[in-house]
């Protein structure tokens, strides 16, 4: 496959490189791609340098999938253009997330709906993908009504100069200021940029991207997304209300056996998911499980993964293997 990463200087764009590696992605051909001020520049990929090209330099060159983690203005503009010349665009942003036209896709929930025909895939949001990724099996079993969440994110998130903030602080040196506030000792209940009805946008991704993902608008989801300092993956507190009631072994032993997803629940030995743990990892951890006392047939439960691999680059690179597998590509 020859494969172009666009916006491989990145944080996503770094990671997605190490999941091609570490996944065995038949890579015949690497072609990163960055802004103006990045190409030239060599990025690492199994052991050899590549040097960075323009967006029109990997254009001509017809990569049969391109990976975009660029931010939505190059993607709105560019992705068509690669799209034009054959090449599949699987894209990080939320530039093409909600058009009616665009599948949103977590490969483990909805792969089977793509086609040769979709020439601009949308990678989800990394709070979603891994909230998603648990609801859906109970959603299947339950049917859920409500979904309540508040999330704890990794710095991670925003990017290098947020992760440059945290340590910049943590130093003591006046530096990079990715937030309107200090992050560090800190907690900001603020994660992109604020909407008319007083939600983020990052909450709103939360409600919509939800509902198209698993392909039911009559599930309810309100959210407060929060930026907390750490480093190593976004943390959920998720209440979920379902039409019928649930037995928790049977809730337990869903979460064991759902693809992508490790059981972490045993708070009598202080286990129980954390960032730090799911820091490189692939797969999205669960814990504190438990009834939710105060309402009929209501579920709490955390849900921990690292934000910049299965809330981005593992997401992004297995629908591009399940596009290689399918013969889609
Ligand atoms: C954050 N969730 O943690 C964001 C980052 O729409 O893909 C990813 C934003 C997105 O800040």
């Amino acid at each position: 496959m020859r494969i172009a990463v666009v916006g491989a200087t990145g944080l996503v764009g770094g990671e997605i490189l190490k999941v091609l590696k570490e996944r065995k992605f038949p890579v015949t051909e690497l072609i990163p791609v960055a802004s103006e001020k990045s190409v030239g520049s060599q990025v690492e990929f199994d052991g050899k340098h590549y040097t960075v090209t323009s967006m029109d330099e990997a254009i001509a060159l017809k990569p049969q999938i391109a990976i975009f983690s660029a931010g939505g203005g190059t993607s709105l503009q560019h992705a068509p253009r690669f799209a034009e010349v054959g090449t599949t665009v699987i894209d990080n942003s939320s530039a093409w997330r909600m058009h009616p036209d665009k599948k949103l896709v977590v490969p483990e929930i909805n792969a089977h709906t793509l086609t040769k025909e979709d020439k601009i895939i949308a990678n989800p949001n990394c709070s979603t993908i891994q909230m998603v990724v648990v609801l859906n099996p109970l959603h299947k079993k339950y049917k859920i009504k409500r979904v309540v969440v508040s999330t704890y994110q990794s710095v991670t998130g925003t990017g290098k100069k947020a992760v440059d903030q945290l340590m910049d602080e943590r130093a003591g040196i006046e530096g990079a200021k990715a937030y309107p506030h200090k992050i560090d000792l800190n907690v900001l209940p603020h994660i992109d940029v604020f909407l008319e009805n007083g939600y983020t946008k990052e909450e709103m991704k939360m409600v919509n991207e939800t509902k198209k993902i698993m392909g039911d608008d009559s599930i309810k989801v309100t959210s407060t997304t929060v930026r907390i300092p750490v480093m190593g993956g976004h943390s959920e507190s998720v209440n979920i209300e379902f039409e019928q009631d649930f037995d928790l072994a049977e809730v337990r032993n869903i979460v064991a056996h759902t693809e992508g997803v490790i059981l972490q629940d045993d708070p009598q030995n202080n286990i129980y998911p954390m960032p730090m743990n799911a820091h490189g990892r692939d797969e999205v951890f669960v814990g504190r499980i438990r009834r939710d006392e105060s309402q009929a047939n209501s579920l709490n439960l955390w849900i921990v993964a690292d934000n910049l691999r299965k809330g981005a680059a593992t997401n992004a690179v297995q629908i591009a293997e399940y596009l290689v597998k399918n013969k889609l590509v």
